[in-house]
């Protein structure tokens, strides 16, 4: 690692945990005051609200004393600043982190106590920051956490949503989208400095003019301005002093108010503007893999790009760093193609702002951008139509232009070949003109990695193959990671013990240390242990579902989750099929339903909401689950739980208390998926496909420790060559023709055959995602799933070594292997 990050410290790496920055006393005493100060009321006046915010502010103190000292340091030392770019950040719940970071859960806990307040009761006040949608911005959080763990100076960039991810909630089983008001408790946690607010411009036009050294230049003169606010939040490393910043921009209209109009009587209009500017940050888009064209979401991209590009740049500069050495202090990371609309904004920075020449402007642009890729998906890959685009943002439509031609000449020049220059460009002719986001990325980066090994391996076989041929070297991978402190250490404390008695503490911040667990899978002692900690989640989800969700598990059943955001490629409908068709041979007669080992399937899944196909699974789900909970012939065999809103906070509950995880997307389509390595490093077996991270996921548990099924990328790929017929397999598939004609019958739905009717004439004329063709081997593998649940001992040992064997999975890791490869990389 280079120098200028401090590497880990020695203390660090100790073998306890954070010693607490406050003893009990001086925390009721902050505690009260807090309350009294900033509240206003007295203890027994103070509400539940009031409780938490005073309790919030109170571990904020000594987190803001590392803050500060955390700035001072990274300032003094002068090194390469990390920023990470990103629309999304899935925080989940702060409190919990905090109080770990700050080694306070236990004085907090017994000082509370002495005011007769309960913490957990607190920290369930919270409502969770929602404010991304899935993957991607869960894997911002875990990154933002690792890198202050591993004391890198880091900054994180986004948007601060008003609104983050819909809340769901079910009616008649059907999705409706309620708005998400996370902040309707207050926001304690952020720190928002409104004096540095920085305007941003859109639209309006380009003027020729003439610099200051009398060379004739290009001028940007927006049409219209908004204010971009920083709100600060505290990210916390653990068992280190950094505590790094997250600096989240909301939008302020820049005249804040009319008064002209208004004292003329046009009240409406006096607001109008205002309004306008600040939807800008007010709702995150609502859907995960796929874009949305809406001009608003372009204005989102430029807003916090340009404020956070700006803000650090500004900061670089006036320590008194040259122009030419910007990329030896920052380097700026596409959390994909979202932030790219920041390569043309540093060009305009540097070239009409500061006066670089064009060429020198070019090279520290390339030098500072890293572009990571998180699909497969063609629909995933952004486009703007260049109409929109140029009226939205005219000086940096000309910018790609001009980066656009001087790249396809090069290419021209070295290849000659002008149908690569046409795939290659960074504008589509059709259907319609358009920015190829992802060519801008690639163009305009360093490195372009993908986020697990066969991903990028399909990024350069086929979604980017043209660059990575012109060039191989841009091209690597960084396999996805998940912060082992919250998904383990917070989440499942009582497995975090036996794995302290164990092994000690250091796995915390060393997860590779979980190896050390590999010879206690055969000590029969441990694996009961193991098996108490299991046992001891189910019935905490189950406790936590009775009270949220009014729904009733078993304890003694197989706890099967699928959870992750609804989409066809994810194959959640493959799942239903399996239930389906048990139900269907029990009524049937094919199957006694005595054989089928009890079972609890648990989904937790939202649908974009203008997602049809997704929306309709999930009313499937749910009108199946009314169905089969129900049915005499299934009682205390199989159950299905569909608890709405699944979130990080529900995540934390259910993940610690799963057997097996549900990874099944169409091989070739799951980038990475990260919920398969919270699940197998909580100890659930996973049933999966070949796909994303699963492959490494297999390949470290061993294949006897994971239930391995259905074809595989090349498999997919030439079944569709081929000509895929679905119909075909649904004829020749007696149970599988079964599930399908008890759902079309309206079995599920009163007697209503049209109801899944697009669902049943997908699967059968379409099902883009091979459902159909995976079914038989998924029944076949689900039935050796209930083979092996039967033999305890077996099951509990392969559940051990998921544990033992997948410490490559944490978030330290990944972030390791981006200084290695991208950002410290020599
Ligand atoms: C998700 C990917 O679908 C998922 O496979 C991956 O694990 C996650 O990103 C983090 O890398 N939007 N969300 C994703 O990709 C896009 C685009």
């Amino acid at each position: 690692m280079d120098a200028r990050t401090s590497t880990v410290s020695p203390e660090a790496a100790q073998d306890h945990e954070p010693s607490p920055a406050l003893d009990a006393t001086e925390f009721v005493r902050v505690f009260t005051n807090e309350l009294q100060y900033t509240r206003g009321v007295t203890l027994p006046q103070a509400s539940n609200q009031d409780k938490y915010i005073a309790l919030v502010r109170t571990v904020l103190r000594p987190l803001i004393d590392r803050w500060q000292a955390t700035q001072a340091r990274q300032a003094e030392q002068n090194g390469k600043t990390v920023a990470y770019l990103s629309a999304e950040y899935l925080l989940g719940p702060q409190t919990g982190n905090a109080l770990l970071s700050t080694g306070l859960e236990d004085t907090a806990r017994e000082a509370l106590s002495t005011l007769d307040i309960d913490l957990d009761e607190l920290i369930a006040h919270e409502i969770e920051p929602g404010l991304g949608n899935g993957g991607l911005g869960r894997l911002a959080a875990c990154f933002i956490d690792s890198l202050a763990t591993k004391d890198i100076s880091a900054i994180g960039y986004g948007i601060r949503y008003n609104y983050g991810i819909f809340r769901q909630t079910f009616v008649n089983g059907h999705q409706v989208e309620q708005p998400d008001t996370w902040m309707s408790h207050g926001t304690p946690w952020e720190i928002t400095h409104p004096e540095l607010a920085q305007p941003i411009g859109f639209a309006g036009r380009v003027e020729d003019t003439i610099n200051s050294a009398g060379q004739p230049a290009r001028k940007w003169v927006p049409g219209w301005y908004v204010q971009a606010v920083p709100c600060n939040y505290l990210v916390p490393g653990y068992g280190t002093d950094t505590v790094n910043t997250l600096r989240l921009w909301s939008a302020r209209a820049a005249d804040e108010f009319n008064l002209h109009i208004f004292n003329s009587g046009d009240f409406e209009n006096a607001v109008r503007a205002r309004t306008y500017a600040e939807n800008i940050s007010n709702v995150l888009y609502p859907e995960d893999s796929t874009p949305q064209g809406k001009e608003l979401r372009l204005q989102q991209q430029y807003f916090f790009v340009a404020a956070s590009i700006r803000d650090l740049v500004a900061r670089t500069l006036e320590r008194g760093v040259s122009y030419a050495d910007l990329p030896q202090h920052i380097t700026f990371q596409l959390n994909d193609t979202h932030p790219v609309v920041g390569i043309p904004e540093l060009m305009r920075l540097l070239v009409d702002d500061h006066e670089l020449e064009w060429d020198d402007a070019w090279s520290i642009t390339r030098e500072i951008f890293n572009y990571t890729c998180h699909t497969l998906l063609p629909e995933a890959l952004e486009v703007w139509p260049v109409d929109l685009f140029g009226r939205l943002l005219p000086r940096h439509l000309e910018i790609i232009y001009r980066i656009n031609e001087e790249f396809l000449n090069e290419v021209r020049l070295n290849t000659g070949n002008e149908l690569l220059v046409r795939q290659m460009s960074i504008i589509q002719e059709q259907p319609f003109r358009a920015v190829r986001m992802a060519h801008l990325a690639t163009v305009g980066s360093r490195r372009v990695n993908g986020v697990a090994a066969l991903h990028s391996q399909l990024l350069k076989d086929n979604v980017l193959k043209d660059f990575s041929a012109y060039w191989p070297d841009k091209f690597t991978n960084v396999t996805n990671g998940v912060t082992p402190r919250r998904f383990v250490r917070l989440s499942n404390p009582e497995l975090s013990d036996l794995l302290n008695d164990a092994i000690g503490t250091g796995w915390v911040r060393d997860l590779s240390q979980l190896s050390q667990l590999e010879p206690l899978a055969d000590d029969s002692g441990f694996l009961e242990q193991f098996a108490l900690v299991k046992a001891h989640n189910k019935s905490r989800i189950a406790a936590v579902l009775a009270a949220r969700d009014g729904i009733e598990l078993p304890s003694d059943a197989i706890y099967d989750v699928m959870v992750k955001r609804l989409h066809e490629y994810k194959r959640q409908s493959l799942k239903l099929l399996h239930v389906v068709s048990l139900y269907a041979r029990v009524l049937a007669g094919t199957l006694n339903a005595e054989d089928i080992e009890p079972r609890v399937v648990v989904f937790g899944a939202k649908a974009a909401p203008g997602y049809r196909m997704a929306k309709e699974t999930i009313a499937l789900i749910n009108a199946v689950a009314a169905r089969i909970n129900n049915a005499p012939e299934l009682q205390g065999r199989l159950k299905i739980a569909f608890p709405a809103n699944y979130n990080v906070t529900l995540a934390e509950k259910l993940i610690p208390a799963a057997d097996l995880s549900e990874q099944i997307s169409l091989a070739g389509k799951e980038a990475s998926g990260t919920g398969n390595m919270k699940f197998a490093l909580n100890g659930a077996l996973t049933v999966g496909t070949l796909d994303g991270a699963n492959v490494e996921i297999h390949e470290l548990v061993g294949d006897e420790n994971f239930f391995l099924f259905g074809m595989t990328e090349p498999d997919a790929e030439s079944l569709a060559q081929a000509g895929y017929v679905p119909s075909k397999f649904y004829e020749k598939d007696a149970d599988l023709k079964l599930a399908i004609d008890l759902i079309a019958s309206g079995a599920f739905s009163n007697g209503d055959r049209s109801a899944f009717e697009s669902i049943v004439s997908d699967w059968l004329w379409h099902d883009r995602f091979m459902a159909l063709a995976d079914f038989r081997s998924y029944l076949d593998i689900q039935t050796k799933v209930e083979e092996k649940y039967r033999d305890k001992a077996a099951w509990n040992r392969s559940a051990v070594l998921n544990v033992a064997r997948t410490g490559f999975f944490s978030s330290d890791r990944s972030i390791q292997d981006y200084l290695d490869r991208i950002w410290m990389e020599k």
